[in-house]
């Protein structure tokens, strides 16, 4: 029997948030399921979030014009990418579903911070996803490099539902999610699933949270079965 294994790239400093709790709902319901479910706890790993030459272990190949993706690349192929980032692509790469709380199946899980994931996240995204090993100029979109591989976002607002609509003062949430759900996921071939949305945990009274809890719960149950999200841009800008 195939065991579905789950990544989940988790952004939050504590572990009293509502997004700890999302977090750890998926790993009980998850791990029910017989998945296997590693967590990467960002924060509590202090994972580094800028891309530098210190990722590359040794010399680099050309040091006054130092070029991150390409030197990167060439370190993936020589092993010598550093050792938090092996680490990561390690986890990614035996994943079938990663949710960005993170996604192979990953999930990545975090609060919405300027309309993205928080610098650490994107550090993650900006260090882990490197060239050769996530994607290639041939190797992208629905050829992608992780197209037999799911991931979602699972993330808290500030915001209320209405102001993240189409004619709200935030716009739509479809636009705002464009780069991270198709310019990062689905560029590395990842079949999105649809985010999950807790809006504004912070602002509502506790039954509320705990039925938004319950409903992420449901959805877990069937989530290895859901449909991935399609990317053609019409698709998603039309009306
Ligand atoms: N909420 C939004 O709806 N949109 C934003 O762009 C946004 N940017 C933020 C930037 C920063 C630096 C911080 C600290 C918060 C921001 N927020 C924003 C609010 C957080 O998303 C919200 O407090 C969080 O999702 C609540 O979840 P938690 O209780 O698990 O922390």
């Amino acid at each position: 029997l195939a065991v579905t294994k789950v990544l989940i790239v988790y952004a939050h400093q504590s572990s009293g948030s509502f997004n700890a709790a999302a977090k750890d709902a998926a790993v009980d319901v998850l791990t029910d399921q017989s998945c296997t479910v590693e967590v990467s706890d960002l924060y509590a790993i202090k994972f580094k979030a800028t891309a530098t030459a210190e990722d590359i272990t040794g010399d680099v190949k050309n040091a006054d014009h130092f070029r991150y993706a390409e030197e990167t690349k060439l370190a993936w192929e020589e092993g010598k990418l550093c050792a938090d980032i092996t680490e990561e692509q390690r986890k990614l790469t035996q994943a079938d579903l990663i949710i960005f709380q993170v996604a192979a199946w990953g999930l990545q899980c975090f609060p919405m911070y300027w309309f993205t994931v928080p610098a650490i996240m994107k550090g993650w995204i900006d260090r882990v996803l490197t060239l050769g090993y996530a994607y290639t100029p041939e190797k992208r979109y629905s050829q992608g490099l992780f197209k037999d591989k799911k991931a979602m976002l699972s993330f808290t607002t500030g915001s209320q539902e209405s102001m993240f609509s189409a004619d709200g003062i935030n716009g739509d949430m479809n636009v705002t999610l464009w780069p991270l759900q198709n310019g990062i996921l689905h560029y590395c071939g990842f079949q999105v699933l649809a985010p999950q949305i807790f809006w504004a945990p912070s602002h509502v009274p506790s039954e509320a949270r705990i039925t938004m809890l319950t409903g992420w719960r449901t959805r877990l149950h069937g989530v290895l079965e859901e449909k991935p999200l399609s990317f053609t841009p019409s698709d998603c800008f039309d009306g």
